[in-house]
């Protein structure tokens, strides 16, 4: 029996530094996610890219670059909104989401999507916290804010489109190396639950994916999984925006990928491929054999 599923591209990079992270989409497509989806027994649909403002074409000032410290948070909004409605419909009519970016921004609209008619926990493999808000990013950019900003924090709590049905006791951030100073005191207060890369040296993959995974779990409906390729080791991930030294193995990422298949998982996205900065398309291939593990590809 095959599994409906959907692919949603979401062609975003207007939440991070650099451009070619948009080119994200058609990396992973070229990278063989059709083929491998169809392996895995599921019917994929891909409903292809939803539409995102390029900051270089058409009228200037329809792209606000940016509204207090958050650039382009405007043209987030819309992509959010958009990919939300997209997700939930997805869901309601039975079919499995996978959304592949584009920066991690549009985590926003995944999450709100996912968790519309459902508790959801979420999992975040990455080397980022992703929990600055408008009032404490030292860059700007939407996409260091996704986890803080579905969850309400600062002035997102004061905006309709970003908070979700979600609570921090049941999200956990795995593989942290790489967090700001004022995210760092702001995440301790918060109730995430963080795993760092000293977690996983002293305890292992599996060990603390379990934990994650239970947090997320624990009297949830089901689990959104969200995958930053820069959560991996730059030697295995090359083509990302932001590579921080020191993170997963490929064999540690695949461990916990299909750790995390065992589990409920409702909705999956993989962010941050930038084929621009990659070699030889590695960091979407990647992304391909990943999304698979998560998605229960076994080897035998
Ligand atoms: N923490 C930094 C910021 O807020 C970097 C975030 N970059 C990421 N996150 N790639 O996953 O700008
Ligand atoms: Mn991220
Ligand atoms: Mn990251
Ligand atoms: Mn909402």
């Amino acid at each position: 029996m095959t599994r409906p599923l959907r692919v949603i591209g979401v062609p975003m990079d207007l939440g991070a530094d650099r451009r070619g992270v948009d080119m994200g989409p058609s990396a992973i497509r070229y990278a063989g996610l059709h083929d491998e989806l169809v392996d895995l027994e599921y019917d994929p649909t891909d409903v292809g890219d939803l539409p995102v403002t390029h900051p270089e074409v058409g009228d200037p000032d329809a792209v606000t670059p940016r509204t207090g410290n958050a650039k382009y948070i405007g043209e987030v909004e819309n992509v959010c909104t958009r990919l939300a409605d997209e997700v939930a419909e997805t869901l309601a009519d039975g079919a499995f989401p996978l959304v592949l970016g584009g920066d991690h921004s549009i985590a926003i609209g995944s999450v709100n999507g996912s968790a519309r008619d459902a508790d959801v926990g979420v999992v975040w493999f990455d080397a980022h916290a992703d929990f600055n808000t408008p009032e404490t990013t030292p860059s700007g950019n939407v996409h260091g804010m996704p986890v803080a900003a579905f969850l309400g924090e600062g002035e997102f709590g004061d905006t309709d489109w970003a908070q979700a049905n979600v609570k921090p006791e049941n999200v956990a951030l795995v593989g942290l190396r790489s967090i700001d100073r004022t995210e760092r005191e702001e995440l301790r207060e918060s109730g995430v639950s963080v795993f760092t890369m000293s977690d996983i040296d002293e305890r292992g993959i599996t060990d603390v994916t379990e934990e994650a995974l239970d947090v997320v779990g624990e009297g949830t409906d089901g689990i959104h999984v969200s995958l930053d390729l820069d959560w991996l080791d730059p030697n295995e991930a090359p083509g990302v925006g932001t590579p921080v030294k020191g993170g997963v193995t490929y064999r540690e990422a695949h461990a916990a990928l299909e750790r995390t298949a065992r589990r409920d998982v409702r909705s999956l996205e993989v962010v941050e491929v930038n084929p621009i900065l990659d070699r030889s398309n590695r960091t979407a291939d990647l992304a391909v054999e990943l999304a698979a593990s998560g998605l229960g590809k076994r080897i035998i």
